[in-house]
């Protein structure tokens, strides 16, 4: 290519041209055409221009296709914003530096084309492509998260070698309205391809399938030549089922005057009779096989659909999925990954669903773009309900863009690009116009497209749904806020007023250790008619693997330096920031339910058990009543096991006889065991697995641990003993031979995101929680027993603690009582902490486990005997904050490998946390790997500790989490093992 012509493209300046979505880009359709096309995948030669006008050098290096060049050694590094554009150019406007990349390639097109339509597509792109082959401009297009196709037949000569070049521009017009709340990239983020056909194919299948086996396909023939031949035809089959052309489609169609000979349209039908129909726990699949065949009846074009019949509809407030009023337990999920940036394979995608799966999710929101064509397909395969949304954020400028008419067209060739591929899914079941845009006129026109072209789906867009729930507006069928406080969504769906289903499309923000009264929600959702879920707010953490010793990107040379969340030595999760920028968003990139390695976070476990398909609903006459709480499926899909844990013995298992019961049924099935008089508190756990292998479980994989409590506490009373002498040195502080430290008064914790976030952070620290000055004001010592009196002082008021040391038999019994003053209320904890000799490095608990667990997001861990290395305790979010809480405690042992140790007994369950960190060691680290573990343990055992709430967006906690002013009481014993 001779770079001195001027290149039509390159003048056009497309990049600040919102009017141009595309150039000599073929329509999209829903015809997959991966198998049997030549992939392009691989090294490219590449160049990062300044801009997009500067010349092409003649210095080439190489890139990796799929990828994003910010990930491949470049200096134009990976950038993290929320709202604010990364420049502060006006739409559609751009900055004059504007990295260029200029990937190109030789292609051998195969011989055997020879007199075939020929075809290129881009699987995605961002922000602009420009497409060049042998030097001459082929094409143009925006649209980041969608494929791109440019016919090549009259460009490429089969045999021959010839040489693409694809310039793909970073900022443009299109910027502005992909605005998304993640990292800034540029590069070509999916697949590349070249593949053939006759010039006579299908240029589009629509496939409807309804829940009564009423099946329809409609073909859309073209011929690249012109006018169609004479006499061609579609046939179909469905497995092995042939289907019939609709004659009276044909007939209308002839008749029709205004169909002419360019444009070839034909209908198939069947009736499936028994049909087995879709749902998100029934992905039930057929294989639908269309042909075109020339007037000879050879075949000219065939497409290949795996289909799924069902129906969605909205009938008064509920979505019903085959007349079904179906939860929504769902999540948003990015195309992220912490090695490429924003490539997945098929096999990320098919590990993320998995995972979603047995986490009980059914519900996936495409935030805040058309996903990769697989996931969809990985959806349908493996039963999930989709919320398929268009690339459209124009967050920044949202109100300035919504009515913009120079943008009308990208929003409906967005969302229009989007229905025309994904529309035979049987998992989308809603389409959404995007997000955070504002509403303006130009999601009104693209509402009205999507009406048009798919009567099938209800249509939502959160920006309109702001301007009232039950809004009859056209853009959305749904009430669908994001971070509505509960009784919000609780008192429309009880005024009477409500019109329309209510499932939040963000709700309980995932950011550190987060998703406070996640329980409450589902509690409510699942007792209210009108509500019927949401999506959690999302599904990854965006760390992205970062080399320590010289900040940049460890790229696809990273792969297997992480795990358990953490990233090897030398590496940590990079976040806003970390790469040198100045202005950036921080943490809040890092908000998701599983770490960047895709390791589950607490919370998975916690929505496992809300999400439960079998539930204990109560236990009553030496019995229990179970129940289905799935929409369509029955038990046998499902084993079991009792589990009889008591608290002064071990843990009984027994076989359960899951009874036979269609959803929605409930049945009494006999207690397995006879309780032990003896065992104290005493716990029935449901211990249910997968009974065979499903396509996202092996058999044997837990589904969910419901659990009842048989029998309460009996009190625990203590012989005090005199001839043992208690000891504490000058400042009242307990001297005992396990122990370096404390037990002192605790108030703070290392803020959680949701503490920074939420304010209180800021208002623990005025007052002074984290470094309160103790002053003995008595120390009262008596045979067998020491009081000590203090006050803990800062500029938020005094608190008094006062501890009473009373040897008993056995150890130590430790009573507490603080009073925090009216200006204290909605503390962090109360409670106290010690820190322990280095040696015992193994907690045993009787309590809610084994997984982290907190006040307000404890309803997933459940009560039993756990044991955990004291390392394995700690929860690793990638900024460093209270962690590793254990929820319920009633007793614990940390001990060291020879059994020596410290016991502990609590007189109520309490919150507890064991980890090698001081609240002031996470506080002040800014990523895990700044931390250094302590030799010993920092043990906090709380009589009250704040709920997490989601405070970092959304929602704080609710009244009864808080921590409130006032006198607390708390004791427990001590032992020495
Ligand atoms: C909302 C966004 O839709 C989402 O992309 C993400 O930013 C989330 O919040 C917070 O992590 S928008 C917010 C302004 C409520």
């Amino acid at each position: 290519m001779t770079d001195a012509l001027p290149d039509p493209l390159i003048a056009l300046r497309p990049w600040e041209a919102p009017e141009v979505t595309s150039w000599g880009r073929l329509p999209m359709n829903a015809v997959d055409r991966r198998a049997g096309a030549v992939s392009l995948d691989g090294d490219w030669r590449f160049q990062l221009l300044p801009a997009p006008d500067a010349p092409v050098g003649e210095g080439w290096s190489s890139a990796y296709v799929p990828g994003v060049w910010t990930m491949q050694g470049t200096d134009d590094l990976p950038r993290y914003l929320n709202v604010r554009m990364p420049f502060a150019q006006f739409p559609p406007a751009v900055p004059a530096a504007d990295p260029t990349g200029v990937y190109e390639r030789a292609v051998d097109v195969p011989a055997e084309w020879a007199g075939r339509r020929i075809v290129l597509q881009v699987g995605a792109a961002e922000s602009v492509l420009l497409v060049h082959v042998d030097g001459l401009p082929v094409g143009i297009s925006k649209d980041s998260h969608l494929a791109a196709e440019f016919d090549l037949s009259g460009v490429v000569r089969p045999g021959e070698r010839t040489t693409v070049r694809l310039t793909v521009v970073k900022w443009s017009d299109a910027s502005h309205i992909e605005d998304q709340d993640q990292w800034w990239h540029g590069g070509i983020t999916r697949s590349v391809l070249l593949y053939a056909t006759d010039p006579l194919y299908l240029a589009d299948v629509t496939v409807r399938a309804r829940r009564d086996g009423d099946l329809r396909v409609d073909c859309l023939v073209r011929d690249s030549g012109g006018a169609l031949p004479e006499g061609w035809y579609v046939s179909g089959e469905l497995d092995g089922q042939l289907l019939t052309q609709d004659a009276e489609f044909d007939r209308a169609n002839a008749e029709d005057e205004r169909v002419s000979g360019f444009l070839g349209e034909a209908r198939l039908r069947a009736a499936v009779p028994d049909v087995r129909t879709w749902t998100a726990e029934t992905p039930e699949l057929y294989g639908l096989t269309v042909r075109l065949h020339r007037a000879d009846g050879t075949v000219a074009d065939r497409s290949h659909h795996r289909i799924g019949f069902r129906d969605v509809e909205i009938t008064g407030r509920d979505l019903l999925v085959n007349g079904e009023r179906v939860f929504i337990r769902g999540v948003n999920r990015h195309d992220f990954h912490p090695l490429t940036g924003r490539t997945v394979s098929y096999d990320d995608m098919r590990a993320d669903l998995v995972l979603l799966k047995r986490f009980g999710f059914n519900a996936i929101r495409t935030a805040h773009y058309p996903n990769d064509p697989a996931l969809y397909d990985l959806a349908d395969e493996l039963g999930f309900y989709v919320v398929d949304e268009a690339d459209i954020e124009s967050h920044d400028h949202a109100h300035e863009i919504a009515d913009d008419p120079r943008y009308l067209g990208a929003f409906v060739d967005r969302v229009a690009r989007m229905v025309l591929r994904d529309k035979n899914h049987p998992s989308v079941i809603i389409w959404s116009l995007g997000n955070e845009s504002d509403y303006g006129a130009n999601h009104d026109a693209a509402a009205g497209w999507v009406r048009r072209h798919d009567p099938t789906r209800p249509v939502q867009y959160e920006g309109a749904a702001k301007r009232g729930w039950a809004d009859p507006g056209l853009a959305s069928d749904i009430a669908c806020p994001m971070y509505a406080p509960l009784q919000d969504c609780l008192a429309h769906a009880m005024s009477g007023t409500q019109t329309k289903p209510l499932i939040q499309c963000e709700y309980s923000h995932a950011m550190g250790n987060s998703n406070g009264t996640l329980a409450d929600h589902w509690a409510a959702i699942e007792a209210t008619p009108g509500l019927q879920g949401g999506f959690i707010w999302e599904f990854w953490d965006h760390g992205i693997l970062q080399r320590v010793n010289d900040g940049r990107p460890a790229g696809r040379g990273g792969a297997g330096l992480y795990g358990n969340g953490v990233a090897a030595p030398g590496h940590r999760w990079a976040y806003g920031g970390d790469f040198g920028e100045t202005d950036h968003d921080g943490a809040f990139i890092a908000d998701g339910v599983v770490f960047p390695d895709r390791t589950p976070k607490p919370v998975m476990f916690e929505h496992r058990e809300i999400a439960a398909p079998v539930r204990i609903e109560c236990f009553r006459h030496e019995g229990v009543v179970l129940s289905n709480h799935q929409h369509f499926r029955g038990l046998d899909w499902l084993s079991g096991e009792w589990q009889l844990a008591l608290a002064d013995g071990g843990t009984l298992t027994a076989p359960a006889e899951l009874p036979d019961l269609r959803p929605g049924e409930t049945a009494a099935v006999p207690l397995p065991f006879e309780l032990p008089e003896d065992g104290g508190e005493a716990w029935l756990t449901l211990r249910v697995t997968t009974s065979r292998d499903e396509p996202w479980a092996p058999r044997g994989t837990v589904v969910c641990l419901p659990q009842v409590r048989l029998r309460h506490a009996s009190p625990v009373k203590h012989a005090p003993v005199t001839h043992r002498a208690v000891e504490v040195d000058e400042d009242g502080l307990l001297i005992h031979p396990l122990l370096t430290a404390g037990p002192t008064l605790s108030l703070w914790r290392a803020p959680t995101d949701n503490d920074e976030l939420g304010g209180m952070a800021a208002r623990w620290r005025d007052w002074g929680l984290d470094a309160l000055t103790r002053k003995v004001v008595a120390v009262r010592r008596e045979p067998g027993r020491v009081a000590v009196v203090a006050d803990h002082l800062g500029p938020g008021g005094a608190v008094r603690h006062e501890q009473v040391f009373t040897a008993v038999e056995g150890g130590l019994l430790v009573e507490e009582c603080a009073e925090l003053p009216e200006t204290l209320d909605d503390v962090a904890r109360v409670g106290s902490v010690f820190e322990t000799v280095a040696g015992l490095n193994l907690l045993e608990w009787f309590g809610q486990g084994p997984w982290e667990s907190y006040p307000d997001r404890g309803a997933g861990a459940p009560v039993g005997h756990h044991s955990l290395p004291v390392d394995e305790l700690f929860t690793p979010y990638l900024r460093p904050q209270e962690s590793g809480g254990r929820h319920g405690v009633r007793r614990f042992t940390l001990s060291a490998p020879d059994a020596t140790g410290l016991a502990v007994r609590l007189d109520r369950p309490r919150q507890v946390s064991v980890t090698r960190h001081r609240a002031a060691d996470l506080a002040s680290a800014a990523h895990h790997d700044e931390l250094v573990s302590r030799a010993g343990c920092v043990v906090h055992i709380d009589a009250a500790h704040r709920g997490l709430g989601t405070a970092s967006c959304g929602p704080d906690t609710f009244a009864s989490y808080l921590v409130p002013a006032g006198v607390h009481r708390w004791s427990w014993t001590l032992r020495v093992l």
